[in-house]
């Protein structure tokens, strides 16, 4: 099951009168270390990213602000996750299908990565993916 592979986590979230703020530590709060921090901005609501997996690299996707839909596959099995909470985040393994939709006006996603930027990295194919899976449809 995907389900059993990807994981929602919940940050800390501290609230004041001033406002709220949430943190993420490497290994405490995700399974990994943070080599690479980058963010998606300025997205074109009809727009699609992702259509990729990655062989190695292990990833954390949080909705900063507005929303976004998330689509997980891991070549036997999918899930759709709707992503709106600044302080919940989806811990994407490597080896798993990734396509972003949905996304609303101002939406912004950050995401941790656990490697530097890698070209050799992404499976663009999803029936390469269905290959190193040895998964048949
Ligand atoms: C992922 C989803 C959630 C870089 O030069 N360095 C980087 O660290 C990244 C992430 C991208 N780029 C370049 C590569 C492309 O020329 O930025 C351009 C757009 O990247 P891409 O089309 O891969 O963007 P998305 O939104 O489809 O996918 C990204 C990540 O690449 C991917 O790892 O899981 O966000």
């Amino acid at each position: 099951m995907i389900t059993e592979k990807i994981q929602t986590i919940h940050l800390p979230k501290i609230t004041d009168p001033r406002g709220s703020l949430s943190f993420i530590e490497s290994q405490r709060h995700i399974p990994f270390n943070i080599k690479r921090v980058y963010y998606l901005y300025d997205l074109d609501t009809d727009s699609e990213r992702g259509g990729h997996a990655h062989t190695d690299l292990e990833q954390f996707i949080i909705c900063l602000s507005g929303s976004f839909h998330l689509l997980l596959d891991d070549g036997k099995d999918k899930t759709e996750l709707h992503l709106n909470k600044p302080w919940e985040g989806i811990y994407v393994p490597n080896m798993i299908w990734r396509e972003m939709k949905n996304f609303s006006s101002g939406c912004i996603l950050l995401v941790l990565a656990s490697e530097f930027y890698k070209e050799q990295d992404y499976i663009r194919s999803y029936q390469e993916l269905l290959k190193f899976t040895n998964t048949k449809r």
